[in-house]
């Protein structure tokens, strides 16, 4: 039998090597980005503009969906925007560019966030976006449940200090908890009210929430710029048009979150908690446009897209969505 000062020598060299080889392994996992190949990538873009290390952009597709209430789908989000995209044209004919020439478009592997817990998930998510931003990259995370926003809102956040926030959606997603969960998709906005002032969101949109979602509003002096609201002239009554309004009341650096349900129904019906008389396309344009005019875009994400069988065009707005936000927003 060995003498304890060899066990103790033993003990010692493998806890060495074993240390040496999770931190050599993790520094590479660290820089080694794994990317779609061409034909599953945003866009379907060559090597040449849709590399990692040459890319401005780049696209994370989160499939994550755990707190469906109404209808599911959310998994197949982001691979129904990824699919959808390759009929969406490289050229924009309202911005004049091909932007993926200019700046390059990313795609990573989607993140696996379905086989652990929801705070491993936030966590992945969080941490890629903190990698992403440390490489100067404009992520576009794609859903998903909304659930995600609030890992990506909170890594923009911890390196842009005066970080507003602009969330489109019909639902304002400020309850305390929904259906025995802090993680719900109803209460991502809470949960972002946690580490960033409630005066820096800025909520468009809404046209369905509990009595304690807008007593929220009120104590927190959240804006929230309710669909009826909007449809009524109030806003038009100050200013001219009413996209400039939220635009107003954001800071010099701003993260988008864009709930595909706070478009209507009748372009946008494959979402989970669909509402009528939401927002239309081109009052859309030109409210992210002239955001990505005024103020400086940092990330966005697109989140609840639940794809329809057989039905098209909701992926294609979804993805054309994309496309446009990239191009108001990136320089
Ligand atoms: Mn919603």
């Amino acid at each position: 039998m060995r003498n304890f000062d060899e066990m103790q020598e033993i003990v010692f060299h493998f806890t060495f090597d074993y240390i040496w080889f999770v931190s050599y392994y993790s520094y590479w996992k660290v820089d080694m980005w794994k990317i779609l190949p061409v034909e599953e990538n945003f866009l379907g873009i060559e090597e040449e503009y849709s590399g990692f290390e040459n890319s401005r952009i780049v696209v994370v597709p989160v499939p994550y969906e755990r707190t469906v209430s109404y209808g599911g789908g959310t998994s197949k989000g982001p691979s129904a925007i990824l699919d959808a995209s390759h009929f969406v044209e490289f050229y924009d004919e309202e911005t004049k560019k091909e932007i993926h020439r200019r700046l390059g478009i990313a795609t990573i592997e989607p993140l696996d966030v379905n086989s652990g817990t929801a705070e491993e998930a936030l966590e992945l998510i969080y941490s890629t976006t903190k990698k992403l931003i440390a490489q100067n990259k404009f992520a576009v995370t794609l859903g998903g449940e909304h659930t995600i926003s609030q890992a990506s809102i909170a890594a923009y956040a911890e390196n842009y200090r005066d970080l507003s926030v602009l969330h489109i959606d019909a639902h304002s997603d400020l309850r305390e908890e929904y259906q025995g969960t802090k993680f719900s998709h109803a209460s991502v906005m809470a949960r972002v009210c946690e580490f960033l002032d409630p005066q820096k969101l800025v909520q468009v949109g809404i046209r369905a929430q509990s009595i304690e979602e807008a007593e929220f509003i009120k104590d927190r002096s959240i804006t929230t710029m309710y669909a009826h609201e909007i449809r009524g002239g109030k806003y038009t009554k100050l200013i001219k048009y009413w996209y400039d309004f939220p635009i107003e009341k954001l800071s010099d650096h701003v993260y988008v979150s864009f709930d595909v349900d706070g478009f209507d129904p009748s372009i946008m019906p494959s979402t989970g908690t669909p509402e009528p008389n939401g927002l239309l396309w081109d009052e859309t344009m030109r409210l992210l446009a002239r955001l990505g005019e005024r103020k400086q875009v940092v990330g966005c994400d697109i989140v609840e897209l639940a794809p329809i069988e057989r039905l098209h065009h909701p992926d294609l707005t979804a993805a054309k969505l994309a496309m446009k936000m990239m191009n108001y927003f990136v320089r």
